[in-house]
């Protein structure tokens, strides 16, 4: 095209689709797909983001480790992070790398590389960065991997021991369909609410965001509505909110189980065909085993919710066809595994799993594709081989690893040990936005020989990094977008030519394979327009074997997007119907075949954190033990974009930083602040900037200040930008799920009177 040349194109993200101009080869404008019904806003910023003067431009490697090598002692003196950069040609850049790979794995063993990488990166099929990473280390002989996700390892961990299917195979296999919950639902219970925000984004895309007009025909059809969380807005308008101390949703939930056992509102005849572990579990419940009654009463103290309530709330439930719906952010703190346990046993007492609209459902609104009834289609997925390796660790438990070399950690029933690492290869994440405790993190991010990280943008990790590779973003590469929950297929075009010198990240791994003596094991003799080629062909021939017919690569980038003819009711989704009309013939896989209310496989783990039925067990860091940090701290998702990605962009516009923290009136008052102040929010582990929001819609004694700004600390090591990980704790929510357990975290704020010192 001529360079001035004005171009419109659509194009697939995380949060969806959306239509790019691009004029005189800069983007110059993002507006909406007109299919979409609630578009996503976060593109806004694309234009500023993706030409910022933050991006990378060269390959760039840490002074210090390029004069004194890697490993360098000075590290002390001038930790990753503090040290300035060299840029060098790529032949150059790559050759270092490539050498210092070969060198790590023939002097320690492909078990000193750490390959876990966690992240997001970008839409689309072919150049997933975490894909790219994990065939290329496969290929190089294997690493360290990491296991579940920060968003759902505790869930992950904890739903197989119960129903005996992998978590994300009830995700998206196993729960009621929006179009289901509609028709037959009449109360539906949010625990930690259903979040249209979060709703915007989905793995791969969402195209179709239609969260909130689901919503808004339950209010038409008369569907109760209660939204048990800190904020009033982690539901749509109009429902009913009962606000709830975080972290004690467990107490609630055992008081509800506790009103159905005493009032007789409990289907023992689902309990008995098709639970077990009924009776030890309830010997707990009435307190008989441990002398606690689990009563409305007991629950009251530690929820904040009047008895009262809570007992018209479980008769309720009882009388209404219920669903029951847990949010993932419940299970991102500390004994996270409890309230995903505790829910599925309070929907078994109701006796609905099984029945259309009824039961229990898991990250409705966490993500998009939740709930929509699409059809499954299978394919367009770059081979990552085999790891020879065999070592990972829990994904959140990183810090652990680089600190504690050679300790032994449980993990849901085995006895592991961390592996010694000294080199971390990461590709398509942030950690130093996304880990707990990043001045932890900081520390242990010094102990490895060599980081290397492919980033666009100059993110706080690629300032910690030995070897920096610029990759290229979607907008610079062409690609397919498709996704899971979606019925769009997008031709991703390259609508610009990438910034500076930046790469593919396959071009990248390719080049680097061919120094290491493996190009052809990695590209199979394909470049990047062969391996989308090739895959493109196994998906059509997938999926006409399903009886779904995939136009041709050249008709798709012809017509930029098709709408798959794989949506509708019939495709909406009946859980556990099979099971519930014939426990024995179709019997879930778990020990007992039944779902497990008491697991003797837990049990017999002997861990005090996760015993084997669900149990209320109090947070080490919680409201009701706390008196130094008095506030709890909840650190949600950003509305306004995804984690921490184009936040450059957002961190320019005028007040956008630091960022907003959400507080009651009562405890801003308490404190002399007043909306639109900064302040600081502050406890043992850290300090960082925000300013205020004084609202009614969160409850006093919690604040909320999201993930997603870029950890810029000052010469005290206070945050500037507002990332709540400076405050977080990084611990592991259990020996079972060892998952990020991020929303146990107490603070205080106080105004922010430009004292690098806390009150
Ligand atoms: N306190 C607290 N912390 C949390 C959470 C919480 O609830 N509270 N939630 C956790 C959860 S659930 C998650 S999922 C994580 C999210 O954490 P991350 O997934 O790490 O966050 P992202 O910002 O999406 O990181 C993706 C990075 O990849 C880069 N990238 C994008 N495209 C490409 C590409 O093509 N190639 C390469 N090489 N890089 C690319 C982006 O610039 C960005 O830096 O945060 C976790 N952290
Ligand atoms: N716009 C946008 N959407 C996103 C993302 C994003 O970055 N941006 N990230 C995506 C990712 S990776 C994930 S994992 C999902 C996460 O999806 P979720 O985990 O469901 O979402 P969060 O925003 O972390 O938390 C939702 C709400 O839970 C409430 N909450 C916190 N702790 C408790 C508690 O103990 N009890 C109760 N009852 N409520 C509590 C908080 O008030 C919070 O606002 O979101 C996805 N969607
Ligand atoms: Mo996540």
């Amino acid at each position: 095209m001529a360079m001035n040349d004005s171009v419109t194109r659509v194009t697939s993200s995380h949060w969806g689709a959306f239509r790019v101009t691009t004029e005189n080869g800069r983007i110059a404008a993002v507006t909406p797909f007109e299919n979409d019904p609630c578009p996503s806003p976060i593109s806004g910023v694309l234009p500023a983001a993706v030409h910022h003067r933050n991006r990378v431009r060269k390959p760039s490697v840490r002074r210090r480790w390029l004069e004194n090598g890697p490993g360098e002692t000075g590290l002390r003196d001038a930790p990753r992070g503090q040290d300035a950069f060299v840029e060098l040609p790529w032949d150059e850049a790559l050759d270092i790398a490539a050498r210092e790979i070969d060198r790590v794995r023939a002097s320690h063993g492909n078990e000193s590389i750490f390959g876990g990488s966690y992240g997001w990166a970008s839409a689309g099929r072919f150049h997933h960065a975490l894909g790219q990473v994990h065939r290329f280390l496969n290929c190089a002989g294997g690493y360290v991997a990491s296991v579940a996700s920060y968003s759902t390892a505790a869930a992950q961990a904890i739903i197989p021991h119960v129903f005996g299917m992998n978590f994300l195979k009830l995700l998206w296999g196993n729960q009621n369909a929006w179009t289901t919950i509609a028709k037959n639902t009449r109360l539906l219970v949010m625990f930690g609410g259903i979040n249209p925000k979060n709703s915007q984004v989905s793995m791969g895309g969402v195209t179709h965001h239609e969260t909130r007009t689901w919503f808004d025909e339950f209010a038409r059809r008369g569907i109760r509505r209660i939204n048990i969380a800190p904020q009033r807005t982690d539901a749509p308008d109009g429902a009913e909110w009962v606000p709830v101390i975080p972290g004690s949703d467990t107490a609630l939930m055992l008081a509800l189980a506790h009103v159905l056992e005493t009032e007789e509102l409990l289907d023992r005849d689902f309990l008995a065909r098709c639970a077990t572990g009924y009776p030890r579990f309830s010997a707990y419940l009435t307190g008989e085993s441990d002398g606690r009654p689990k009563t409305p009463e007991w629950a009251e103290g530690l929820t904040g919710i009047p008895a009262e309530l809570i007992r018209q709330l479980a008769r309720d439930m009882a009388r209404e066809r219920t669903l029951i719906t847990v949010s993932w952010s419940l299970q991102r703190a500390e004994h996270g595994e409890q309230p995903y346990w505790m829910a599925a046993v309070l929907a078994a007492m109701l006796g609905q799993i099984g029945l259309p609209g009824g039961g229990i459902g898991y990250g409705y609104g966490a993500i998009g594709g939740v709930g929509v009834s699409v059809r499954r289609t299978d394919g367009l997925t770059f081979p990552q081989g085999c790891n020879p390796v065999d070592i990972a660790i829990p994904v959140a438990r990183i810090a652990d690893m680089l600190l504690n070399p050679g300790t032994p950690f449980d993990f849901n029933g085995r006895r592991l040990t961390y592996p010694d690492i000294r080199l971390v290869y990461w590709c398509g994440g942030n950690p130093f936005h996304h880990h707990q405790d990043l001045h932890r993190l900081h520390r242990a991010w010094q102990c490895p020989e060599t980081i290397i990280v492919h980033e666009p943008w100059w993110t706080a990790t690629a300032k910690r990094a030995d070897i920096v590779f610029p990759a290229t973003t979607p907008w610079e590469r062409e690609d397919i977008g498709w996704a899971r929950g979606d019925s769009y297929l997008i031709h991703m075009p390259k609508l610009i030519e990438p910034m500076g010198d930046a790469r593919n990240d396959y071009d990248i791994f390719s080049d680097l394979a061919v120094r290491m003596g493996i190009g052809e094991q990695f590209t199979e003799g394909r470049d990047s327009s062969g391996w989308i080629g090739h895959l493109y062909r196994q998906f059509q021939e997938n999926n006409a074997a399903r009886g779904i017919e995939i136009p041709d690569l050249e008709e798709l980038r012809e017509r930029n997007w098709i709408d798959l003819p794989v949506r509708g009711p019939e495709h909406a989704l009946a859980p556990f119907a099979a099971f519930r009309e014939d426990p024995e013939g179709a019997p879930l896989d778990t020990p007992s075949g039944k779902i497990e209310i008491f697991s003797a496989t837990i049990d017999e783990f002997g861990y005090d954190d996760c015993p084997g039925h669900p149990t209320w067990m109090p947070p080490g860091e919680w409201r009701g033990n706390s008196g130094r940090y008095p506030l709890h701290l909840v650190s949600p998702q950003p509305g306004d974009k995804l984690h921490s990605q184009l936040e450059c962009a957002i961190a320019d516009l005028p007040g956008e930083r630091p960022a907003p923290v959400t507080v009651n009136p009562a405890d801003a008052d308490a404190r002399g602040i007043r909306h639109g102040d900064p302040v600081k929010l502050y406890n043992a582990r850290g300090i960082c900037l925000a300013r205020a929001v004084v609202s009614g819609d969160i409850m006093p004694g919690v604040v909320a200040l999201s993930t997603g700004s870029w950890f810029e600390p000052d010469d005290n090591g206070t945050d500037t930008q507002g990332n709540p990980n400076v405050l977080t704790r990084d611990a592991g929510t259990s020996r079972l799920g060892q998952g990020c357990s991020a929303h146990s975290c107490l603070v205080d704020l106080a105004p922010d009177d430009g004292d690098p010192t806390v009150p």
